[in-house]
């Protein structure tokens, strides 16, 4: 296992086994990379964020924010993440170009309870897994974030698939992406969050059909990602606001970073789709994982490049 340690691109790794790479990753590259664990899920897992810099010692670079996992059922998202990962670290002289003028910084499972739960019981399970009432269990994590929160397309009902919680920010796990989110406000300049699926490149704003006055800047760089995909792999993506090419769902993740924690570019990639949706086969993984690399890499460049 020398080239990729302990992970592998040909099965859904536990919780338990994402962290254990990421440590692992600390202690063979401490000049390029830093492991700390911000804080813990509702059910005390360790939620682990990992730092990948050239080794050149300048601090307060301009940040490249990554995370994955926010819906439990999404496997090929955390996947994704590992898969940047590794190429950033493991395949660092390749990519070298990606770190010089940018820190990243990665959670690859903002969400383990609801990771877990969906290896051990509910394989179809997306909240997270605080209780809500007696009877229900859970929230939408990308409808619980404070920015025109529960104002469409998200429910009050607490068993529902989409509840946005009993207040924005009910749930430690996005209480965590905030702060971290905001402790990078200024030098946060991409906002990457990793869903699944259906092959879009969404940003801004999914509260309102109106997009930013800033949107042509966010466009380009999805429509970069989209066209690298495609001369590629030849896989088509649609790029457009979440609200006007999706639907309308207030509350998400990225709405927050772009208009709260101020990253000027933020965008939610829903990766494609395997056997009924959420569950690719493993031989899918890495032929999933390497296209979407080609596009996550060109969206990088794009926003370096400006
Ligand atoms: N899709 C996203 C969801 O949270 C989305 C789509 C993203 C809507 C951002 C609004 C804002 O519903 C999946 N697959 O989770
Ligand atoms: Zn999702």
């Amino acid at each position: 296992r020398s080239a990729s340690r302990s992970i592998s691109f040909t099965a859904f790794h536990r919780h338990a086994e994402i962290n254990a790479y990421l440590d692992e990753l600390a202690k063979a590259y401490p000049s390029r990379v830093t492991v700390t664990t911000p804080g813990q899920s509702y059910e005390n897992r360790d939620l682990k964020l990992i730092t990948i810099t050239n080794g050149d010692g300048k601090t307060g670079k301009k940040v490249i924010f990554l995370d994955a996992g926010i819906h439990a059922r999404e496997w090929i998202a955390p996947a994704e993440a590992l898969y940047v990962i590794y190429q950033l670290v493991e395949n660092f002289a390749a990519n070298s170009a990606l770190l010089k003028d940018y820190d990243w910084v990665i959670l690859p499972v903002v969400n383990p309870d609801g990771y877990e739960y969906t290896h051990t019981s509910t394989r179809m399970w997306r909240k997270t897994r605080k209780p809500v009432s007696s009877s229900c269990y859970g929230t939408d994590a990308n409808r619980n974030f404070d920015y025109h929160w529960g104002e469409v397309g998200a429910s009050s009902y607490s068993c529902a698939d989409t509840f946005k919680g009993e207040t924005a920010f009910s749930e430690p796990e996005t209480q965590l992406v905030r702060d971290l989110l905001l402790g990078y406000k200024g030098r946060g300049k991409f906002y990457l969050t990793l869903h699944s699926y259906g092959n879009y490149l969404l940003y801004p704003y999914g509260w309102t059909s109106a997009l930013p006055t800033t949107w042509r800047d966010i466009d380009a760089v999805a429509q970069a990602g989209a066209d690298a995909i495609k001369s590629g792999t030849g896989t088509k993506y649609t790029v457009g606001s979440s609200t006007n090419v999706l639907y309308a769902a207030a509350g998400g993740s990225d709405d927050y970073a772009f208009a709260v924690a101020e990253f000027p570019i933020s965008i939610t990639m829903e990766l494609p789709a395997g056997g009924t949706g959420f569950d690719p086969t493993t031989a899918q993984i890495l032929p999933y994982v390497s296209e979407t690399w080609l596009g996550i890499k060109a969206m990088a460049q794009k926003v370096i490049e400006e």
